[in-house]
């Protein structure tokens, strides 16, 4: 994890969704973005949840990516405490496999927006991506490096047919 203070926080209900969430921790250590990584309960660990989002803004956090499974209130409780963007990513959840998950944050009544990403780990990967195009408006290094994650995206893909024989 890189040592900088932090601008971008990742945070989970629990370690078990660690295994989904460090998707975004690879992308955002692969564009060099300083973060962190906790487990901020919301059900279980209610005060630490708001003291979480109340100091966020102050510690020079740009964006929050939490992730949750279940009745999933974590990304929409952080989000109703801070101004700081909240970005929500659906753990697959075993029951359910995370529909449950994806409508808890989706479905935030109008006024408190969570920016809710795909179940699992493509929805973590993106969320980080997402934060990378944000901070990257106001960062050309940062626009140049995430073009050239594109271009490689592309070039894969294309060399993508040559496996179809
Ligand atoms: C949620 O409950 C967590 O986000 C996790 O996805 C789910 C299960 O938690 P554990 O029972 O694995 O701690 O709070």
């Amino acid at each position: 994890m890189n040592s900088a203070s932090p601008v971008v926080g990742i945070v989970m209900g629990s370690s078990s969704d660690w295994e989904t969430m460090k998707a975004a921790a690879q992308i955002l250590a692969e564009f060099g973005i300083a973060h962190e990584a906790r487990v901020v309960s919301a059900h279980r660990m209610p005060d630490e949840m708001f003291a979480y989002a109340e100091a966020a803004q102050a510690r020079g956090l740009q964006a929050i990516i939490a992730g949750a499974g279940g009745a999933a209130h974590l990304p929409g409780m952080l989000a109703a405490k801070t101004l700081v963007p909240v970005l929500g990513v659906p753990v697959a959840s075993r029951h359910l496999q995370g529909v449950d998950s994806l409508h808890s944050i989706v479905q935030m009544p109008k006024g408190i927006p969570v920016a809710t990403f795909a179940i699992g780990t493509a929805g973590a990967a993106n969320a980080a991506l997402f934060a990378v195009a944000m901070l990257a408006n106001q960062d050309a290094a940062l626009r140049e490096q995430l073009a050239a994650f594109r271009v490689r995206q592309t070039e894969v893909a294309r060399a993508m047919t040559q496996d179809l024989q």
